[in-house]
């Protein structure tokens, strides 16, 4: 090269070093996932269950703060596909988010989709799951986001203890999918509670199948924990330890300590973990997870358990599991302990500190009340229905009950078809009021209206929506997540919203901040979102039989004026319907 084209080398790096500091000193991370059938044998029954490259629970992303991701997903099943990478926020990446037919279509046989986007201010537990039916029970794994700057907790880490939470099925989980559409009655629960895919020494065949980690006396652990059951939330303890809550959704919290935690699905939680206790001559604690039960359905009750074994100063150490019975920790809350729930629901608060202040928007530009809940939907002439008062079973957001078209809702938006018209016009209130927790909960008219509608918003807006539990069928706790956004619990209660009332008592200095929020059973949580990321947003129960049902909606964020407020075109492998 010769000198004077070198000098402009020389000059054009440096400036672009300059403008764009961000590109040039982060990498790249790849991944190849293969979606793949795999037999599995648990509870002494094997199946073919869907995994990622084979692995049963899947592989685990590890990437840093501000990497950029590629995640190559080839379809080697029969069906369609999609994954979704819950809580990365997608900023202007809305093509690489994952649910079908809202933000892709799927991923057909034999096909391959790169997902692509940047993590960008994010750091901690998140997870990775297919967006497709019911795919996600087997299909998921954990999305560690490694922060750049030391945790804002000052002990030291002895180690990393991953933790997620699973449902066990013994019979095909697609086919109980169909099963519950086709009849219109609730769909038959899980065989088993899994801890990292082990469903632990409670149930039939399963001793070999039991998490067990070894810890040190003294030191302490960071337990990451995922739940990514299906349908259940959970209750989790370890016997005569505490746990420290440092974390959720990949947001730092104001630490504090709790004898157990409840985790809805979709919710991530970190939890520190000194292992300071007086081990017996076993050296083993036991860890426990069961339901945190809100429903009048038929529901998996059971219990997973594992165990933490404190190391000896025996040379040759090895890990036997104690003879049964095993004594399930007195800390671990009772299936139906609501109070807990809301007790620990509570304490959460962002750390808000200098360095990671909490953004909560003080004033909003919009409202959006919708209830949340359950319906009996008449039967469609000429079929039969098998739920109560030979009905079917629904769900629904401010009674409309949400279809997934046969078509890309991101794409018709982006491309301005004039299908697009089609999708607008969410109701902002709930159609006709009543009294939504207080209303006998088998009222005559139950019915839903099926749709596809979606709040609109222009880029920036700064929005609350209240999401009002009903007492249709039974009142329960819904965990609902919203893509490509964090948002901010202001505000939660039992019983009705009072618009005038409780917006006095929100808590707009430090509430927490995630991704899912589990509303209270029979109650009310208030959410605020700086809509700053435009794109089609998926909005739903992260307890997938909910949302088959409908408890779904979508939140539109338009376009901003200026280039960084506005979708990226759409990558070239976008797989078409
Ligand atoms: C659901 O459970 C019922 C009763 O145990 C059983 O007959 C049926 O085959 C199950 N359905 C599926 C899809 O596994
Ligand atoms: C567990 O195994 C026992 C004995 O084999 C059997 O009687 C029982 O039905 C099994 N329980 C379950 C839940 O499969
Ligand atoms: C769990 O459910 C079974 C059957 O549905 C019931 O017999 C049992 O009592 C329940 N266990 C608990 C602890 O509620
Ligand atoms: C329902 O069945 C009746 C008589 O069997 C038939 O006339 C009608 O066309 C059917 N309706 C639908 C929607 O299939
Ligand atoms: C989108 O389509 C509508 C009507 O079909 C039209 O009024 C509008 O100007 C279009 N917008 C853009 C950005 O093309
Ligand atoms: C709603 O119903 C509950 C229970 O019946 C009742 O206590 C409450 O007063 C009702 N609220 C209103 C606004 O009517
Ligand atoms: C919901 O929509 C259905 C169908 O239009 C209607 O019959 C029902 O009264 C509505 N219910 C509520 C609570 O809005
Ligand atoms: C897979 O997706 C394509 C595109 O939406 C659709 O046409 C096809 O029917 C789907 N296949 C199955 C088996 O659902
Ligand atoms: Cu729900």
């Amino acid at each position: 090269m010769g000198s004077f084209y070198h000098q402009i080398f020389v000059t054009l790096v440096l400036l672009l070093s300059i403008f764009l500091p961000c590109s040039l000193s982060s990498t790249t991370r790849r991944f190849e996932f293969n979606v793949k059938w795999k037999n599995v044998k648990r509870l002494c029954n094997t199946r073919p269950v869907l995994t990622v490259n084979g692995e049963y629970p899947g592989p685990t992303i590890s990437v840093h703060e501000g990497d950029n991701v590629e995640v190559k997903v080839t379809n080697r099943v029969d069906m369609n596909t999609t994954l979704h990478w819950h809580g990365i926020r997608q900023l202007r990446t809305g093509w690489a988010d994952g649910p079908a037919y809202v933000t892709q279509c799927p991923i057909g046989t034999g096909k391959s989709y790169t997902y692509r986007f940047t993590v960008v201010n994010q750091r901690g537990t998140l997870w990775w799951h297919a967006h497709l039916s019911w795919q996600r029970s087997t299909v998921n794994g954990a999305f560690i986001i490694y922060p750049r700057m030391p945790y804002p907790f000052s002990v030291p880490i002895q180690e990393e203890i991953p933790i997620t939470f699973g449902e066990w099925f013994n019979s095909d989980v697609m086919a109980i999918e169909k099963d519950m559409m086709l009849t219109g009655v609730g769909p038959n629960a899980s065989d088993a509670y899994t801890i990292n895919g082990l469903p632990g020494p409670l149930y039939n065949c399963s001793l070999k199948d039991t998490f067990i980690k070894t810890v040190e006396h003294g030191k302490t652990y960071l337990l990451r924990i995922i739940n990514a059951a299906l349908n259940d939330e959970l209750f989790f303890a370890v016997a005569d330890h505490t746990l420290t809550v440092v974390e959720i959704d990949a947001v730092y919290t104001k630490p504090f300590t709790t004898k157990a935690i409840m985790i809805a699905p979709g919710q991530t939680t970190n939890v520190l973990l000194t292992a300071n206790q007086k081990p017996d001559s076993t050296g083993m604690f036991v860890l426990a997870a069961r339901p945190y039960l809100t429903s009048i359905f038929p529901f998996d009750n059971s219990t997973t358990i594992g165990f933490l074994k404190y190391k000896t100063t025996k040379s040759k150490e090895t890990v036997e599991l104690p003879l049964p019975p095993y004594t399930l920790p007195s800390n671990l809350p009772a299936l139906q302990d609501t109070e807990f729930a809301t007790e620990f629901a509570n304490k959460l608060r962002s750390l808000g500190s200098p360095q990671y202040p909490c953004k909560v928007p003080k004033k909003v530009h919009k409202q959006v009340i919708t209830t949340i809940g359950l319906n009996l939907q008449d039967c469609p002439p000429n079929k039969t229905c098998k739920g109560f008062r030979n009905q079917r079973f629904l769900a629904s957001m401010n009674n409309q009950s949400f279809i997934r078209p046969p078509i890309s809702i991101l794409e018709c938006h982006y491309k301005n078809l004039s299908m697009a018209n089609l999708f607008s016009n969410f109701p902002e209130k709930p159609p006709v009021p009543f009294n939504y927790t207080g209303v006998n909960s088998l009222t005559e008219n139950m019915n839903a209206e099926f749709g596809s509608k979606l709040v609109v918003v222009p880029y920036g807006t700064r929005l609350e929506i209240v999401l009002q539990d009903t007492n249709f069928l039974n009142p329960e706790n819904h965990p609902i997540h919203v893509h490509g956004h964090n948002f901010f619990i202001v505000g939660c209660g039992f019983g009705n919203f009072d618009a005038e009332k409780d917006p006095l008592h929100y808590n707009l200095v430090d509430p927490p901040e995630r991704n899912t929020v589990a509303v209270p059973i029979g109650g009310w949580a208030a959410i605020r979102i700086h809509a700053d990321n435009p794109g089609v947003w998926f909005i739903h129960c992260h307890l997938e039989e909910h949302t088959t049902w409908g408890l779904a909606m979508g939140l539109v964020v338009q376009e901003g004026k200026n280039p960084s407020q506005c979708l990226i075109p759409p990558p070239d492998d976008l797989p078409p319907c």
